[in-house]
């Protein structure tokens, strides 16, 4: 009943991350940021090790998109880690831990995440579930409020990559965003990260357009240090770049583009997780065996990463 070992609905998850609350109590602490479009709870564990206040934030999120099982369950594998590492006394992690908050939202669209269990006809379910007209659903990484409407977005709510009728139309989306503009200050100085899948890419900003941005050689140079220790871990590659560059393509309107132009926080990435992209939907239904293998390698990344930007 762990869902860092199995692929777990919204409810599982909460769940094991209140009984991680209580067994780690003064240093984890769950938040309420706001309910889906369906009621579901949208809730984000805190990790403060030490009592420290205002500290910089690294932010990590999930399930923006609905059937990227691997993401989630990555997240909460990752979560164990830190918290069974610093209790251990590793000191890297501890260093880590102490320095920065860590905030984890493992299911910030719960309506979709949830409807992708329903069935098989459902597993392949990507936006949320916010009817429109006679379809549902907006694409959740089309829906912020940065270039919204651009490349790679679609106006047709039937649509996959629908963008909703305006910027933040979800109250998923929305939730998130003042979530984010709350912690902005300390956000500045960590991280915002989210993981999607699949394909293998670290995707640095923006992904609106193939255009290198002013700050292009240090975002490759973090971006870098994360896919070096995923091949050290487990020899898998992981493609670094623009989305457009790296062989994906533009998209508009993504939670990461607004994080970094909006609320000016330089280091914001997008991991596309295991496995190594094979133009197929069974792609986002790996067997729960990937968790292990894809939280290794993810959770080697992920404190690479920030160690570069201490
Ligand atoms: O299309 C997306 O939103 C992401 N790929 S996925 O297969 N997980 O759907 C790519 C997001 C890259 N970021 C932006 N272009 N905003
Ligand atoms: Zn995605």
């Amino acid at each position: 009943n762990d869902p860092s070992t199995y692929f777990a609905q919204s409810s599982e998850i909460y769940t094991w991350m209140e009984g991680l609350v209580s067994q780690n109590s003064g240093v984890a602490s769950l938040v309420s940021i706001g309910r889906s479009y369906e009621g579901r709870n949208l809730r984000v564990l805190r990790l403060n090790m030490n009592g420290g206040s205002n500290k910089p934030v690294i932010f990590i999120d999930a399930a923006i998109h609905a059937r990227e099982w691997l993401a989630p369950a990555t997240l909460n594998y990752i979560v164990k880690q830190l918290i069974n590492d610093y209790k251990a006394g590793n000191s890297e992690v501890r260093t880590l831990m102490n320095k920065f908050d860590w905030h984890f939202m493992p299911v910030v669209n719960p309506d979709g995440y949830d409807y992708t269990f329903r069935s098989s006809s459902t597993r392949y379910w990507r936006k949320t579930r916010k009817p429109y007209r006679f379809a549902y659903g907006a694409d959740p990484n089309r829906n912020f409020d940065f270039m919204f409407g651009g490349p790679g977005t679609s106006n047709n709510p039937s649509s996959d990559i629908y963008h909703g009728p305006n910027a933040f139309s979800e109250p998923e989306t929305k939730a998130l965003s003042d979530y984010l503009t709350g912690i902005r200050n300390q956000l500045q100085q960590g991280m915002y990260i989210s993981f999607h899948t699949y394909g293998q890419w670290w995707l640095t900003p923006p992904g609106y357009t193939r255009s290198l941005p002013s700050d292009h050689t240090e975002m490759m140079r973090v971006g870098n240090a994360a896919a070096a220790a995923i091949r050290a871990v487990s020899g898998q590659n992981f493609r670094v770049g623009q989305p457009a560059n790296v062989g994906l393509y533009e998209a508009a309107g993504g939670s990461y583009d607004w994080v970094k132009y909006r609320l000016g926080v330089k280091y914001s990435f997008t991991p596309e997780l295991r496995p190594y992209y094979n133009g197929s939907l069974s792609g986002f239904s790996p067997s729960a065996r990937e968790i292990p293998n894809s939280g290794k390698e993810i959770y080697q990344a992920v404190k690479a990463v920030v160690k570069e930007i201490m």
